[in-house]
Formats: C-alpha cells, structure tokens, sequence
C-alpha cells in the first residue's frame, strides 16, 4: 500500500507523520464531493465525521486540520482559564502544543512522571486539587495512548478504565490523546470502541500511520462536539471545501489499520537488528508498536551527531535527548528499507 516510491531512497524515520498519500487517496482527493464545511455542508466531511462516530461508538465526531488543534479543542471544552488539567510528564499536550493549554486554554499543566507513560489512579489522585474556594480546581485528566515519548508505549486497558471510572467518579472528565490509537488497538487486538468507550472525549490522528496529508478527529457526545465545533471556529479551524482533505481520511480510516501490523513488525525487527549493534542500547520487547526511543550513550556519540551523519547517508531520525534517538516506522519504509538502515547504522558506529 505504499505510495510512490521515496525521491533518492532516503528512508525517513523521523516519524509515520512523513508518509505519503496513496494513488487511492489521491483520486478519492480529486473526485471528492465538497461544500462549505463552516456550513456544515461538506458531504465528504460529514460521511468522515459520522463514519469516525461509528467506528468509535459515539454520538458525533469533528474533522480537525490537526490533531493540536483538535487536543487544544478538547482541553478549552473542559476547562475554564484559571483551571487545572494533570498529565503525565512527557504528554504530548504538555510538551510539544506550543503550551497551548497555558498559552490559550489558560490552563496550569498539572504533570507527574509514569514509568511507560502510564498513569494509574495512585499518580493522579494526590494531584487532584482539594475543593477549597482559594485553590486552583483541577478540570481534566489527561491520557495518552500510544505514549510517544515512552517509545510508543500501550495503556493497558484495565488501568485506562479505571482511570476513567475512578475521575469520573470524582467528577472530573477524561481525554484521550489518541493519535495513535489505531496502534494500540492493533497491538492489543481490540477494537478502538473499546479501548476508549470510557473516555469524555477523544482524539485520534489520520495524518501519522494511517496516512492521510492531513486531519485529526475529536469524538464524543453530540453536547461535547456541537461545543468543539465553537472552539474550533474560534482557534481559526473552520474549514471550508475540506472534503478533499476528508476524501483522503476516509481511505486512512478505513484502509490502512488493516496494515499497520506491518509497522510493528518492522518496528520489532528494526528494535532486534539495533540492539545487536554495540554501543546501542534498547530492549526489543518493549517496542509493541510502530515508535522505538534508544539510548546511544555507550557508543561515546551524541544523538545529535549520530543523526547527523545518518541524515549524509539518507537515514532520518531525530534525537529526543542527548544520548537518545527516536525511530518511527510507517508504510512508507518496508522491511528492505529497515535492513538497509540497519547496515548503514551498522557502519557509522563501526569506525
Ligand atoms: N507528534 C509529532 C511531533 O509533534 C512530535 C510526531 O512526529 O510524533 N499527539 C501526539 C501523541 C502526537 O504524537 C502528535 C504529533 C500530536 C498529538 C499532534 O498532532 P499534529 O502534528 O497533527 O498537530
């Protein structure tokens, strides 16, 4: 299901965000159906919107040019400035939105570190805020699943659940960022209904493996998404003749999780292949879906200049931290293209 075929057979790793549309993608962009979405009146738009509301057993759904806009949509619901919402320590939201939840929401992160990524209800409740007239209210929770900075990471369901039920009992929502969720559902073989069904509300991404060149998509009830749809309006995401953009989602959405397996198997093999280079530090095990974080340390190279190099002979990857790389598989690199990212990797630590 690849796309055309990379320009100089660079193998980009840098993220599935890279991927490419497919032929089907771009004739179903071409042929698309459009109207003025501000209107409600894109026929391409609403089918995405009301097939994602299916899929994930919901109400209703919105088509988000991203998915920061659409995880910033979903916290301004929420939450009233001056509010608090609580997220593990290196969540997307929290990390790389531009501090949009502060900066626009008005919001005060509220962070605590989990191993994996995974919070359970023993890190967030000491976090939650007492009811007293002169303390800041905690408004939301936050999860993240898969975890990308944790190396793609799965929430096992029970403790999603039971952070779900346990807030909601306390009388706090929950939102999921989910843009890789579709990876996680692959990796546990459940469905993404299930796997979020307790959640407010959440996001999901059709731009990262599942291919699409653009959108994300916020799912919840029918009161939760006619508000979103005012917030979105207002952080400048009314779109227009968007069912050109949705045409492409739709293939995303309904295509690709067939395939994203084939992610994962490369991610694994990639993970194998790594660990068997001296220097690099990485467990195989651990890597269950399409994202591996190693460490390079023992190799007496930085990340920075180890990705450098890499990039002259057309590998790209980023560096996460001073001694740490992150390698994102997707359906625009095949097995071939990993073994010969593996040689290369090989070859730079060699001399
Ligand atoms: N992640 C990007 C970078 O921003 C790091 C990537 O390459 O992985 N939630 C999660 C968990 C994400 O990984 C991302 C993008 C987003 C939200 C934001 O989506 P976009 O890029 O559509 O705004």
């Amino acid at each position: 299901m690849s796309s055309a075929p990379a320009p100089q057979s660079v193998i980009d790793l840098r993220s599935d965000t890279v991927t490419r549309p497919t032929p089907a993608m771009r004739r179903a962009m071409a042929e698309a159906e459009v109207g003025d979405d501000v209107y409600a009146e894109d026929p391409t738009v609403n089918r995405l919107q009301s097939r994602a509301a299916e899929i994930f057993g919901r109400e209703a759904a919105l088509f988000f040019p991203s998915g920061t806009m659409a995880n910033l949509t979903a916290i301004k619901t929420w939450t009233h400035h001056g509010t608090e919402v609580i997220c593990e320590a290196q969540a997307h939201i929290y990390l790389y939105e531009m501090a949009g939840i502060s900066a626009i929401a008005g919001c005060m992160p509220n962070i605590v570190p989990a191993p994996g990524g995974v919070l359970t209800w023993d890190l967030i409740e000491p976090l939650i805020r007492p009811h007293i007239y002169y303390r800041a209210q905690t408004a939301l929770i936050e999860l993240e699943n898969t975890h990308n900075m944790h190396g793609g990471t799965v929430y096992p369901p029970e403790i999603a659940n039971d952070v779900c039920e346990r807030a909601h009992a306390a009388g706090l929502p929950v939102h999921l960022d989910g843009a890789r969720i579709f990876n996680a559902s692959v990796a546990l073989g459940r469905s993404v209904a299930d796997l979020t069904r307790k959640f407010d509300s959440v996001m999901f991404c059709l731009s990262k493996g599942l291919g699409a060149p653009v959108g994300s998509m916020l799912v919840g009830s029918r009161d939760f998404i006619d508000k979103a749809r005012i917030t979105r309006k207002l952080l400048g995401g009314g779109m227009r003749q968007a069912g050109v953009l949705a045409a492409a989602g739709l293939i995303a959405l309904e295509e690709t999780p067939k395939i994203l397996h084939c992610d994962h198997e490369n991610a694994r093999h990639l993970a194998e292949g790594l660990a068997r280079i001296p220097g690099i530090s990485i467990d195989p095990k651990k890597v269950v879906t399409n994202i591996l974080i190693f460490d390079v340390q023992s190799t007496g190279r930085t990340a920075a200049d180890l990705c450098g190099e890499l990039a002259k002979k057309n590998v790209l990857c980023s560096p996460t931290g001073k001694f740490s790389i992150r390698m994102v598989t997707h359906y625009d690199v095949d097995r071939a293209a990993i073994d010969r990212a593996l040689s290369l990797i090989g070859s730079a630590l060699q001399r």
